[in-house]
């Protein structure tokens, strides 16, 4: 560890301090991060402590529900309860917004996906968590239609990739920055610093098998970039988004013939990560309008995604409107 390296505690403190229109997000994000622990042990268990395979429910996606799709919504919605700055928490896993305080001090609405690319947990490929952060108007109600708030009215991001190393990323008043857990001492620590996607773009990540879904535009625009990139998808969001933030690339889940929303979740991946990408220079859109300035409608809405290199995202962009 470098001697300069200090913790996500000692960073938030000193970058919000003297930012008073931040006051309790340190304690939001500080309750993510200690949630992350606990869903990261168990993720990295997996088999041991029986945390893989599914509940036997379905959730209100329609989806079946993975043991672990449970146990970190739980998980979540409990550190951030506890806080007691968190008014209400929107969660893929949970039909209802989750209403954990209506005081003056609950100023903040989380939305979030706990377990992101369930359909990789059996298999010990790279999962995540997404988190959206709004700051609540104090004087409303506490309901629904609290949560369906447009993404450009963000004030934080986070997100965790369960992967060769478990790392934290914080996107805050145009700041970006990387924490990785030390699993001698199970505290974060501030490995990636002011983090700027990069100017070069190696990657593509989509779903190749969609290809002949895929309007013709979109089919132009995927043959273009395997002409021009290498092709990296996972298929867990996270991870692959993690990657071409890091190394540069882009992202694709666009609508296709036979679901013309796509796939993605507005409130809680595609806001989130299309504020981080956004605050680390990058672009996020649907392929007709930037994501963060979706007025949403419903809480579990879908939407086209592609995010990532400012430059490669708007020759995208425009080939799917040509
Ligand atoms: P497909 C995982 O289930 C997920 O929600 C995202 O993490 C991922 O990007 C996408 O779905 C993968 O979808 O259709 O390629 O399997």
């Amino acid at each position: 560890m470098s001697d300069n390296q200090n913790t996500l505690s000692e960073f938030l403190l000193a970058f919000l301090k003297d930012k008073p229109q931040y006051s309790g997000l340190k304690e939001v994000i500080i309750s993510i991060g200690e949630g992350t622990k606990n869903v990261n042990q168990q993720v990295q268990q997996g088999a041991i402590v029986d945390a893989l395979g599914t509940t036997g429910d379905t959730n209100i996606q329609g989806e079946i529900v993975q043991k672990l799709d449970k146990l970190s919504s739980d998980t979540f919605v409990n550190v951030l309860s506890k806080t007691e700055k968190v008014a209400v928490i929107g969660c893929e896993e949970i039909e209802r917004p989750v209403i954990a305080g209506t005081s003056e001090n609950h100023s903040y609405i989380v939305l979030m996906d706990p377990l992101d690319g369930s359909s990789n947990i059996d298999v010990a490929v790279s999962i995540g968590s997404i988190f959206g952060i709004w700051k609540r108007n104090s004087l409303e109600n506490v309901d629904e239609a609290t949560l369906l708030r447009p993404g450009n009215e963000q004030v934080a991001a986070v997100y965790i990739v369960y992967g060769s190393s478990t790392v934290l990323v914080t996107a805050i008043d145009k700041s970006v920055q990387g924490f990785t857990l030390d699993s001698t001492t199970n505290i974060f620590m501030h490995t990636h610093k002011d983090i700027v996607i990069p100017q070069e773009c190696p990657y593509y990540s989509t779903n190749e098998g969609n290809f002949e879904d895929l309007e013709p535009n979109t089919k132009e625009v995927v043959l273009s970039l395997r002409n021009s990139y290498s092709l990296r998808y996972v298929g867990s969001l996270v991870a692959d988004f993690h990657r071409n933030l890091l190394k540069g690339g882009v992202f694709l889940y666009p609508g296709d013939v036979k679901r013309p929303e796509g796939r993605l979740r507005l409130m809680y991946e595609a806001n989130p990560l299309g504020f981080v990408v956004e605050q680390a220079g990058g672009m996020a859109t649907t392929g007709k309008e930037r994501i963060l300035d979706i007025i949403p409608e419903q809480l579990h809405q879908r939407t086209p995604l592609i995010l990532g290199n400012t430059d490669v995202i708007k020759k995208i962009v425009a080939t799917m409107n040509n």
